[in-house]
């Protein structure tokens, strides 16, 4: 978190305000997703976003995380190294919408891209796809400004359908599940590549063979 301009800004110095300040961000960028879905839904009678999920990384789990990168427990590594304390997932029906939401939200003036990572692109090992951006949003206080981190991951319900279930087995074999499941996850992820590519596809057709269509 930074301050902005010239306004004054204190160091976040306690839990309370951690949670106060990401919980403004979560619903900040929260309601900025609600709004682009229902103008793509007044403007092109669909909408983009299927559902969103929103939530505040547990303390346990931000210990960790700084643990594992190995940073001591201080708000400040906190607030400095861990990116994902406010993490926002959105979940789209086609790939096409998830790049539609991804710059609808990027080209806001307000919001500032600190990073992306396209797993669709680039897929992960593992086979995980998801698009994420990292973004700062400001949350006005009543003396000052800070711009809080949102880890914003963008996803088709049936990438979101893999990546829930390989998330329960990662856990459940503490990352080293066997090699026929890691075989057989890699092969649904294929399988889920090929799904979101017709269903897209299907879709067009539909879309261009809609007498109301004017687009
Ligand atoms: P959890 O339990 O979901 O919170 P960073 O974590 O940002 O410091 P990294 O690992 O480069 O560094 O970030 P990346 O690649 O953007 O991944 C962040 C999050 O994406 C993870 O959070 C997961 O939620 C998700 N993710 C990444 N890779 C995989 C994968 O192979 N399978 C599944 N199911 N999810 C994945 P956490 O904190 O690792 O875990």
């Amino acid at each position: 978190m930074g301050a902005q301009d010239n306004k004054e800004t204190d160091p976040i110095d306690s839990w309370m305000e951690v949670t106060l300040i990401y919980n403004s961000a979560l619903k900040e960028i929260g309601t900025k997703l609600e709004i682009l879905n229902d103008e793509f839904q007044h403007v092109h009678q669909y909408n983009p976003i299927e559902h969103i999920k929103s939530r505040l990384k547990t303390s346990e789990s931000i210990v960790k995380k700084l643990k594992k990168k190995g940073y001591e427990s201080t708000i400040e590594n906190m607030v400095e190294h861990v990116n994902d304390i406010a993490g926002i997932r959105v979940i789209c029906s086609f790939t096409s919408d998830i790049y539609r939401v991804a710059d609808m939200l990027s080209n806001q003036s307000d919001i500032k891209v600190l990073s992306i990572k396209d797993y669709i692109k680039n897929p992960k090992p593992s086979g995980y796809k998801s698009y994420h951006m990292l973004v700062t949003v400001p949350i006005f206080l009543s003396d000052r400004i800070v711009d809080a981190k949102v880890e914003i991951q963008i996803r088709t319900v049936a990438m979101d359908f893999w990546a829930s279930l390989e998330h329960k087995i990662h856990y459940k074999f503490e990352g080293n599940a066997p090699e026929h499941i890691k075989k057989e996850l890699e092969e649904c992820a294929e399988m889920v590549s090929n799904l979101d590519a017709k269903m897209l596809s299907l879709n067009e057709e539909v879309h261009a063979l809609d007498p109301t269509n004017h687009e």
